[in-house]
């Protein structure tokens, strides 16, 4: 297949989920297009399957803001029409499901019909897209994807009970790449940070109010009067600022440690002993994935699609949001036994490998055939 690919191309969970995608479908032996204002991230290899394409916004004095929109709709109908999509996969509703939805009809008005899947990821509907700003347009966006697929059940429901949303929502989930994400052996960086053997306890993040880091924060300073640890902030974001003036004004502070954005994510979880994962709104939880891929059990809130994927008293424990001394006491009864500890990073890694990449790939193109078919059927 040809598919064109629309994403954001930052650090944030759906521009990750679509280059990985992408990546993977290559691999696959697909040709795949990515569209977006600069390459994505993860875009991190040469192959002669993938293909970015810029998009530029032509500024004039006239515009306080440059309709990136309209100049991202003129592109991708450049690539639906001179590579010859197959199929377009946005991922976020917001602008990409209009965006995708203007392109399919002007590539229509000259006689080709190309259908378009779009992958709702979370705050497109949870908090974004309910804002009436903007809910009429994803509204109609979604109704009118040739294709629509959500990252949990959770999702799904949410869209149906706050939009008016009538086509049908597959439940593909977010996956993990299990050959990347592996425990190794970094012992060396562990000792470097951990010396006198503390534990390591782990968060990342785009530090979106959100993720609540005040509260890792907060959780880790009760675990800390227990177990001997430190704590590793990977990420950056607009709290970050707030959260190291919190962090300062702690006894905890010297073991906080903010390691900023990381391409080797995987290399700091292969020697972490927990994850925190406290959002207030979450639709997967694409980060405690990749952490219990490398064998980290989960402290988390039970928010949105969070409990599909970390299972209670088994790969970690789930805590109403805000609730800070249950999860700092349910870190602590797994940190504080060996062997207890031992049996919940393993639990995590059998869960994680039911969201391994190659299945979850397998479940991308068997929906695009599908969505294909159809169109083809309805034209
Ligand atoms: O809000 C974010 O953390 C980024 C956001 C995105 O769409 O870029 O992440 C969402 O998508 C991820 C990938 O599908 C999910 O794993 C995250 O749970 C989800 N974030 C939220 O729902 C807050």
């Amino acid at each position: 297949m040809k598919i064109g690919i629309v994403c954001y191309p930052t650090y944030g969970g759906s521009g990750v989920v679509a280059t990985e995608l992408g990546k993977s479908l290559a691999l696959n032996g697909h040709e795949v297009h990515f569209i977006s204002y600069s390459l994505p991230v993860r875009l991190d290899f040469f192959s002669d399957k993938l293909f970015f394409h810029e998009v530029s916004v032509f500024d004039y004095p006239l515009f306080d803001h440059a309709p990136y929109e309209t100049a991202l709709t003129s592109k991708l109908v450049d690539v639906m029409r001179h590579e010859q999509l197959d199929l377009v996969h946005v991922h976020y509703a917001i602008p990409h499901a209009s965006v995708a939805f203007m392109a399919r009809e002007i590539v229509k008005s000259s006689g080709v019909y190309i259908p378009f899947i779009t992958t709702l990821h979370g705050t497109d509907i949870t908090l974004v897209g309910k804002n009436h700003s903007y809910e009429p347009v994803v509204t109609f966006a979604i109704n009118e994807s040739d294709g629509v697929t959500a990252v949990s059940a959770d999702l799904k429901k949410n869209t149906f009970d706050h939009f008016d949303v009538h086509n049908e929502i597959e439940v593909i989930p977010n996956f993990v790449d299990l050959n990347r994400f592996s425990r190794k052996a970094k012992e060396h960086f562990r000792n470097a940070i951990a010396p006198a053997g503390e534990k390591l306890i782990v968060h990342t993040s785009n530090f979106r109010k959100v993720k609540r880091i005040d509260h890792v924060v907060q959780v880790f300073n009760e675990i800390r009067k227990t177990i001997p640890s430190k704590l590793l902030l990977i990420g950056d974001g607009p709290e970050r600022t707030h959260i190291e003036e919190i962090s300062r004004s702690l006894e905890a502070c010297n073991d906080i440690r903010f390691l900023g954005k990381q391409d080797s994510i995987e290399e700091i979880l292969s020697v972490a002993d927990l994850f925190i994962l406290p959002s207030a709104s979450e639709s997967f939880g694409l980060s405690a994935l990749e952490a219990m891929a490398c064998e980290v059990p989960v402290i988390s809130s039970d928010a949105g699609g969070i409990p599909e994927l970390n299972i209670h008293g088994i790969t970690g424990f789930l805590s109403k949001v805000g609730d800070i001394a249950d999860m700092a006491k349910n870190a602590v009864y797994i940190l504080e036994n060996e062997e207890r500890h031992l049996q919940f990073r393993q639990n995590a890694l059998n869960q994680a490998r039911k969201f391994d990449l190659n299945q979850v790939v397998k479940l991308y193109e068997e929906y695009y055939l599908k969505i294909i078919a159809k169109s083809k059927k309805n034209k």
